[in-house]
Formats: structure tokens, C-alpha cells, sequence
């Protein structure tokens, strides 16, 4: 009875795929603007809008090929001045969005191997807690930009919050 019941599942979701998975399916989770400045920096922040319409995950960390490292980061506020810090996940609500923006939550490249240049595309694979990889690519766009013009209206503002003139960065950088 068990082994019918297994078997019927497994015919159900291999004839089916996700459409017949419930919500802990990988496509649950979808990436929305993803953007990076044009930058000669070494480090860049990626930033971009997570929208889950499945069960609470996690997103654990980044991986790209075009820099040596990549971090999550959280910009926080400390005294007069803005700093960043690595966090060790960034948590996605069920049936909910987070948004990774200048300023708050972001990735951090570090280690570009190639200036991030006007109209790149930056693949990135994500790793989420339950998701597990997905593969994303962000464009790059102006410097100085708040963000993707491509992808409808933008914030346009904590200019103060700039990566590239955040005061704590060195920090984070050894050798920088
Ligand atoms: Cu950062």
C-alpha cells in the first residue's frame, strides 16, 4: 500500500514537475531587478527585490565567478557614520518579498576579477536554505545610479548611503 502510494507520487510530480509540487518548490522563489553599478572598484553591491510565493526560506549566501568572494551584507548605521556587516542569512518570509537595496541588505562582491561595466550582465548563483541554488543574473547600470532604470520606477534616494562612500568599508577589506 505504502510502495503504491510512493510510486503514485513519484509518476504524480514527474508528470507534473512543479506545477504539481507544493510550495516547497524551488520555483516558489523568484528574483526581480537585479542590478550592480558600472564600477572599477574592486567590491560592488548587488542589489534586487526576492519575492516568495511559497513557505518561509532562508537565502544562506552567493556565488559568482567574476570575483574572488561574495558576501551578504547588511548596511547599519553606527553613530554619524554608515557601515556594513556580513549577516549570516537574509530570511524570506512566506508568500512575502524582501528587497535588497542601497543603503539596507545587499550582496557584496568582492574581488572583481573585470570592472563591472555599463550593461554587463553579472550571473550570480543564490543559495537558499531550502530552495536551494537558483541562478540569477543582474545587469549592470550607471554609476551613481539607485537603480535598475530597465525595471520601472526606482527609490531615488539615501545618496548619503553610497557604497562607494561608506566610511566602514575598509573594514570589511583587507588590503584595500
Ligand atoms: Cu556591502
Amino acid at each position: 500500500m505504502k510502495a503504491t502510494i510512493l510510486l503514485a507520487l513519484t509518476l504524480c510530480v514527474g508528470l507534473f514537475g512543479q506545477a504539481a509540487a507544493d510550495d516547497a518548490r524551488p520555483g516558489a522563489i523568484t528574483v526581480e531587478n537585479a542590478w550592480a553599478r558600472a564600477s572599477a572598484t574592486p567590491t560592488a553591491g548587488v542589489y534586487m527585490t526576492l519575492k516568495n510565493d511559497g513557505e518561509a526560506d532562508r537565502l544562506l549566501g552567493v556565488t559568482t565567478d567574476r570575483a574572488a568572494s561574495a558576501q551578504l551584507h547588511r548596511t547599519i548605521q553606527d553613530g554619524q557614520v554608515m557601515r556594513m556587516r556580513p549577516v549570516t542569512g537574509i530570511d524570506l518570509p512566506a508568500h512575502g518579498r524582501v528587497t535588497l537595496q542601497p543603503g539596507g541588505l545587499h550582496l557584496m562582491l568582492m574581488g572583481l576579477k573585470a570592472p563591472l561595466k555599463l550593461g554587463d550582465s553579472l550571473p550570480l548563483t543564490l543559495h537558499f536554505q531550502k530552495a536551494g541554488e537558483m541562478a540569477v543574473t543582474a545587469t549592470v547600470v550607471r554609476p551613481g545610479a539607485s537603480g535598475n532604470p530597465d525595471n520601472g520606477p526606482m527609490m531615488d534616494h539615501d545618496h548619503m548611503m553610497d557604497h562607494d562612500r561608506m566610511m566602514g568599508h575598509q573594514q570589511l577589506m583587507p588590503g584595500q
